[in-house]
């Protein structure tokens, strides 16, 4: 087994958001599978890796990181700093603004549209258009926001890849599931961004990891 664990189950976004800075920063991990629907995320042994009872978790010999963007950050300061741009000020700004616009902005919206589409039709519970239709009204206006930016650079801090972009692959990912997988048309510079994203063997591998759950992922 890799000295690197990562506990959770793969059909959530919060755990694949980690795969994407440990493929990118060439990190030997194992995934190991936490089973959601047998409440294992409650037990004592995953209690001691995370006291608030959630995944993911990262495991690196016998440290452990929870919350999924501090496990991603974790990952890049000590394997591939240059994701972060830490030591250029302005750039290492840029890649946080960006970072807690995915948290607030982009994934904020997407979630609930994620939620009701594919998660609760899994456990046999039905779509709520409102939220959906709702949180398509916000996600287009910050769309609008991530064009413009993206139309003055190729990535969303800079002209540089960072963990900015590659925080918002797993959701996205997801999204291609659902019957919005086309809402980038209407965002050619969005398009062209994700497009070029879906190219990296890190993303990839999150959607090959998505497929059993999401039969229409990209
Ligand atoms: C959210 C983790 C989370 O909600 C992060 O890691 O980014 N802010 C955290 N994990 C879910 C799994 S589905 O994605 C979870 O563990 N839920 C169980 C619970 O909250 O009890």
């Amino acid at each position: 087994m890799a000295p690197v664990k990562l506990y959770g189950m793969t059909m959530s976004w919060n755990v694949t958001r980690c795969v994407a800075a440990l493929e990118e920063a060439g990190v030997e991990y194992d995934v190991v599978p936490i089973d959601f629907g047998a409440g294992e995320h409650k037990t004592p042994d995953h209690l001691a890796r995370n006291p608030f009872g959630q995944m993911p978790v990262l495991q690196d010999g016998d440290f452990y990181v929870w919350e999924s963007r501090a496990i991603c950050k974790y990952t890049c300061r000590k394997n591939k700093p240059e994701l972060l741009k830490e030591g250029n000020l302005k750039e290492s700004a840029m890649v946080d603004v960006w970072l807690e616009v995915e948290a607030h902005q982009y994934t904020a919206t997407m979630e609930p549209i994620i939620l009701e589409c594919l998660i609760r039709p899994m456990f046999g519970r039905a779509t709520d258009q409102k939220i959906v239709d709702d949180n398509l009204v916000k996600l287009k206006k910050v769309l609008e926001v991530y064009e413009a930016r993206l139309s003055k650079c190729k990535y969303l801090a800079g002209d540089f890849l960072s963990l900015a972009d590659l925080n918002h692959v797993s959701v996205t990912a997801c999204l291609a599931a659902t019957p919005y997988a086309s809402l980038f048309d209407a965002y050619p510079h969005v398009k062209a961004w994700w497009s070029g994203l879906m190219s990296r063997p890190s993303v990839q591998k999150i959607t090959a990891l998505k497929k059993p759950y999401f039969q229409n992922s990209v």
